[in-house]
């Protein structure tokens, strides 16, 4: 028997490799998508994928949606994902990512299809916050953003319902997980992006926040598929999603700097600092203020021993590996004209 998934957030990163990832398992994917986040990647897997307009706030649209559907598992993908929008905007964070994986757990139950449904939730590394690397499932939850705090209500409200109802609820708490596919509102994406814009003449320099801050990076198509996993599973429960090695966005930014063969020289400290090319002396990377958050988790490195042993699960991407797969996607975004060159023009 085909099965059938409901992914919420379809056109963002992960969406976008689970919808693929589920299509070549023989799966009939659906899509909840907001009207105006519509994007490229989806093109790829129409018409195989159905898209539902929809909103994770609009609890009755939802359960309408989960009735027609009658989907066999549900990834509740859909977020608020930007930590630092999320301290500009916390009462939609809330809403959006608290409020809407309880509008979605509602409507299961309401509609009694506790027993027909697997449901993933997106559970973020974030609700560790301050708690000492490395972070496991029993690793106690110190959010310090409203993005992190929404998060852990989610986390909770979801556990709740499988402890409460016997929903087949799995929480999958993931560290940062990149691609070529990531906006560049993130820090990987924003780096291998203006590299490669570097190497084919571009003078601005990059301009960066923290760059002390630690990160457990791993490549996202390795993690859609523990998504995957964890429903597998006869009975829910919850998992960290990680790599084990973490590397400060300085380190990133040095090698994907390295991949189009520049050396970096830092010079100054704080707000002042500055990476030079070493041969050079040209300024490549600046600090300015604006990407600071106001406040920030330090250090996440993520300890995923329980995925490895009850899933089998294992990240395949090495952090070399995964820059030189963004970088090298960038340069062929330019060279293929995919990218907007506005900044040549600028330039
Ligand atoms: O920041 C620092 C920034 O915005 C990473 C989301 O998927 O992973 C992601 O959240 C680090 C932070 O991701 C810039 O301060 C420095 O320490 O790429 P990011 P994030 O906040 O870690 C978690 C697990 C999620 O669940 C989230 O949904 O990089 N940083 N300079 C910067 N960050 C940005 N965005 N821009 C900068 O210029």
């Amino acid at each position: 028997m085909r099965k059938t998934a409901l992914i919420t957030g379809i056109a963002g990163q992960d969406g976008s490799y689970l919808s693929a990832f589920l299509l070549a398992k023989g799966y009939r994917v659906h899509g909840l998508v907001r009207w105006d986040n519509r994007n490229d990647p989806l093109d790829a897997f129409e018409p195989d994928v159905v898209l539902h307009n929809g909103d994770l706030t609009d609890a009755n649209a939802l359960s309408m949606l989960l009735k027609r559907v009658q989907p066999d598992e549900i990834y509740n993908l859909a977020a608020l994902s930007h930590v630092k929008v999320s301290f500009e905007t916390p009462a939609s964070a809330l809403a959006i990512n608290a409020g809407g994986t309880l509008n979605l757990l509602e409507s299961i139950r309401v509609l009694g299809m506790e027993k027909s449904v697997r449901f993933y939730q997106a559970s973020s590394s974030e609700m560790f916050g301050g708690s000492p690397a490395p972070q496991n499932e029993d690793t106690p939850m110190q959010p310090c953003s409203p993005y992190g705090a929404a998060k852990l209500s989610a986390y909770w409200l979801a556990r709740t319902y499988r402890e409460s109802y016997g929903l087949h609820v799995s929480n999958g708490i993931l560290f940062n997980h990149e691609s070529p596919l990531r906006s560049v509102d993130f820090v990987t994406r924003k780096i291998t992006k203006a590299v490669a814009e570097m190497e084919k003449g571009r003078l601005e320099p990059l301009v960066l926040g923290n760059l002390e801050a630690v990160r457990d990076w791993g490549y996202a198509q390795d993690y859609v598929e523990g998504m995957y996993q964890m429903l597998q599973r006869e009975k829910p429960d919850d998992y960290v999603l990680a790599t084990g090695k973490a590397h400060s966005v300085r380190d990133f930014v040095v090698r994907a700097f390295s991949q189009i063969g520049l050396g970096l020289v830092w010079h100054g400290e704080g707000l002042g600092e500055e990476g030079r090319d070493a041969r050079t002396g040209r300024v490549l990377v600046k600090v300015d203020a604006t990407f600071f958050r106001p406040s920030e988790v330090h250090v996440l490195r993520g300890d995923a021993a329980k995925a490895r042993r009850l899933l089998g699960w294992q990240p395949r991407t090495s952090f070399d590996d995964l820059v030189a797969l963004m970088v090298n996607a960038d340069r062929e975004a330019l060279r293929t004209g995919y990218e907007d060159r506005a900044w040549m023009q600028a330039g």
